[in-house]
């Protein structure tokens, strides 16, 4: 039981580390797209802070069946259902954005679109087991499968590939094929619907997860068949993509610096970008920098040029505040990243590796933050 808690309250947050940056995708692909800023920004990232927070409190929901203290079964039930509210925020905020924009249905705006359909439906599927008396009944069958396929494939997997889309042009400076994107975007969501639904009914049925043979006569076999069609059309539609991307990677149309006409820093400079990115660090007032300067970004000037510095500036206000010299080029963090790792790994072994390990991580770091008398100070900003 002890394992199952410190499975599961690891488990559990994990499928939100893996959603929680697809939000971030569909945010900037909803955006570029609908060609208007995401509506409620605010609310999204109070949602997206609420959601990971939450996340901590809903391990139990997977242990239903393991049973509990009554206390237990209502304490996750509501915190589970309460998971919804800021999900549900984020997607109405991502509709509202399409509703009030000018969307323009490309590869990338698909996948969100795809997103939103798979996710709503993993979603509702989710509240619904949730509840005790139903979850004990669909508990390790094919119902459960189905759920989280939604909530993964649609909430994880569809960002994804549309962010690769998106940003396939800024990486390899050319566009990946829109007719072989868009054939493959609905072999993919077609193909995933074919599969995934009629677990439902499997599981609803009485099939049991992690088995894959089941007695003829039990009306099992449709769903099952369903399933494996459509499990080959899914992979035909990841192969399809993967095709895409290594044909436009060497015949793709050749992309301009902001090919989708979006909104964001990395479209400032060129595809692909330089090492150093910027020449200059750009001057950015607002969320949408891209729209708002109808030319080039202004620059910020006053830097050093004999030596590396950057720009701080104050932490709310973004007000330009002090000159920082940036460090020397040095060893001693490679040297401590090591010795942190050797530290880790070894601790899994023997508990002296703890004590031992903790030696050469000391040294490294106080090598690191030795001070030295070379290095220059922080320069006030002169207005
Ligand atoms: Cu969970």
């Amino acid at each position: 039981m002890l394992w199952q808690h410190l499975f599961w309250f690891f488990g559990h947050p994990e499928v939100y580390i893996i959603f929680l940056p697809a939000t971030g995708f569909v945010s900037v692909i909803t955006e570029a797209f609908c060609r208007r800023p995401i509506f409620a920004y605010p609310v999204v990232v109070l949602a997206l802070i609420s959601t990971g927070i939450l996340a901590f409190g809903l391990w139990v929901h997977h242990m239903f069946a393991t049973g509990l203290p009554r206390v237990g079964y209502s304490f996750y039930t509501a915190a589970s259902m309460t998971v919804a509210i800021p999900t549900g925020l984020q997607i109405f905020c991502w509709l509202a954005t399409m509703w009030d924009g000018r969307p323009r249905f490309q590869v990338p705006m698909l996948y969100v679109v795809g997103f939103i359909v798979t996710f709503v439906i993993g979603g509702l599927s989710g509240v619904i087991i949730a509840a005790v008396p139903l979850d004990l009944q669909l508990h390790d069958t094919y119902f459960i499968v189905a759920h989280f396929h939604y909530v993964l494939i649609g909430g994880a997997v569809f960002p994804l590939l549309g962010i690769l889309t998106y940003w396939f042009p800024k990486m390899t400076g050319r566009m990946m094929s829109e007719t072989l994107g868009t054939i493959g975007f609905w072999i993919l969501f077609l193909g995933f619907q074919l599969t995934f639904f009629p677990m439902h009914f499997a599981g609803l049925l009485g099939m049991p997860r992690r088995v894959y043979t089941y007695p003829a006569g039990m009306g099992l076999e449709l769903p099952n068949l369903l399933s494996t069609i459509g499990a080959f059309a899914v992979a035909t539609a990841v192969l399809l993509f993967v095709i895409n991307g290594v044909v436009s990677y060497f015949r793709g149309a050749i992309a301009t610096d902001n090919p989708w006409d979006a909104s964001s820093l990395e479209w400032a400079t060129s595809s692909p970008p330089p090492s150093y990115n910027f020449e200059h660090i750009p001057v950015v007032a607002s969320r949408t920098p891209l729209w708002d300067e109808k030319g080039d970004l202004p620059v910020v000037t006053g830097l050093r040029v004999d030596d590396k510095e950057t720009l701080l500036t104050t932490v709310v206000g973004a007000v330009p505040d002090v000159r920082e010299p940036v460090p020397e080029a040095s060893i001693w963090p490679f040297v401590a990243a090591c010795a942190t790792g050797v530290f880790f790994v070894s601790s899994i072994f023997s508990p002296w590796a703890v004590l031992f390990g903790a030696i050469p991580t000391a040294i490294a770091m106080a090598a690191w933050f030795w001070p030295s008398s070379l290095k220059r100070t922080p320069e006030p900003v002169i207005a």
